[in-house]
């Protein structure tokens, strides 16, 4: 049994079988309501955003109707929108944030 457990063989080399994770892009959505500085604000705070890039993705979104905030590995992905929904929530703005698989 060479399988690295019951060293039963001699010369057993173990190469672990690794995954690279998927990766999922977060992404904030346009509406009509929530204020620009409230969206610029997600991005810093959430985000990690510069001021400079916070503004320069949300005008992408409320132009395009959809930007991107960044990409990560699924329980990193579904923190950062559980995050913004709930902040977004409490301070009675409709923004809407989703993830999709890359
Ligand atoms: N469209 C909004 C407004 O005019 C601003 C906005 C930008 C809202 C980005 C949501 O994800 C968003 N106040």
């Amino acid at each position: 049994g060479g399988d690295g457990h019951d060293n039963t063989s001699l010369m057993t080399k173990i190469r672990p079988k690794l995954k690279r994770p998927s990766l999922y892009r977060v992404l904030l959505l346009n509406d009509d309501y929530t204020p620009m500085e409230f969206v610029q604000y997600i991005l810093e705070r959430f985000f990690n955003k510069s001021p400079e890039d916070a503004t320069r993705i949300m005008l992408t979104v409320h132009h395009t109707g959809v930007g991107e905030c960044g990409i990560y590995t699924y329980e990193i992905a579904e923190t950062k929108v559980t995050q913004v929904m709930d902040f977004s929530r409490k301070n009675n703005h409709p923004l809407q944030c989703v993830m999709e698989k890359t």
